[in-house]
């Protein structure tokens, strides 16, 4: 009995060493290609078409089928022992992703080989491997924030938090079309719109790729209003005392001038008679 299975041992050792032989007879599949447009460049679709065609010398009369395989490694090899249970694809020249979403700008590839119908045990072609098939539709993640009150309506300070975002757009209403794109920053002075209220300010960020997402914040802006007190100017009053003073100056001053005009009259008078006593 043990003689019987160190010969069956034997012979699927022959085998198998004869089948990686053939291994390397077997080529590569021809005509790979990506049919979805990905390449290095980042695009939104989400799934990856591939196509190929048989290797050189073979047909479907010498080839089984195809192993597929889309990973994130540039490179990959299939072997006896990692094809074990995997599901070889006999009639399709065709495979694509199922669902590639949630991908943030993530580099696939896609690895193939073919298994020829060399019996007993037949023989994994060379592996062929295709990419970087990049995909990233995944959009921005970010936020503004800004003062609960302003006072001022000029250069009110804006925080923006961002990530997975090349370019954002800051505006005052969300008519995006008139967007003027500028690269990302951590603060930005902003100014208002004219009014005192709330108002609102919005963002939107981009992707390399052109996925896009927006934002907002609130601020209430409040005017300040200056009061001119207007300036009166009033004549100045005397008080009582006032009064009285002035009354006694008058009075002092009337009595004073009726003095000098007797005075005077006096005088005249008394030149007169002397003038009058000569003639
Ligand atoms: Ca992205």
């Amino acid at each position: 009995m043990k003689k019987i299975i160190l010969i069956a041992l034997v012979v699927i050792t022959a085998f198998m060493a004869k089948s990686d032989i053939c291994a390397e007879v077997l080529g590569e599949v021809t005509d790979l290609d990506c049919t979805s447009g990905h390449g290095q460049v980042a695009i939104g679709e989400d799934e990856i078409r591939m196509e190929w065609g048989y290797p050189d010398g073979y047909d479907s009369n010498t080839i089984n089928g195809f192993y597929v395989l889309f990973n994130q490694q540039e490179s990959y090899t299939f072997t006896q022992l990692n094809t074990t249970g995997m599901t070889l694809r006999t009639s399709l020249f065709t495979v694509s992703t199922d669902d590639y979403s949630n991908s943030d700008s993530i580099a696939y590839y896609f690895h193939i080989a073919a298994r020829d119908k060399v019996f007993p045990i037949s023989n994994i072609g060379a592996t062929s491997s295709y990419g970087p098939m990049r995909i990233d539709n995944v959009e921005p993640v970010g936020s503004i924030a800004g003062p609960l009150t302003t006072t001022s309506r000029i250069g009110v300070p804006i925080t923006i938090t961002v990530s997975g975002a090349s370019q954002m757009c800051i505006k005052n209403d969300e008519n995006w079309e008139s967007c003027e794109w500028e690269g990302i920053s951590t603060l930005k002075s902003w100014n208002l719109t004219n009014g005192e209220g709330e108002k609102t300010v919005y963002a939107k960020f981009k992707d390399s790729t052109g996925n896009t997402s927006t934002a907002s914040t609130s601020i209430y802006y409040q005017e300040i209003t200056t009061t001119i007190e207007p300036k009166i100017y009033g004549i100045p009053t005397l008080n009582e005392w006032g009064i009285i003073i002035l009354f006694i100056i008058l009075l002092l001053t009337s009595i004073a001038l009726i003095k000098i005009t007797k005075t005077k009259e006096s005088a005249i008078v008394g030149k007169g008679t002397v003038r009058t006593s000569l003639f």
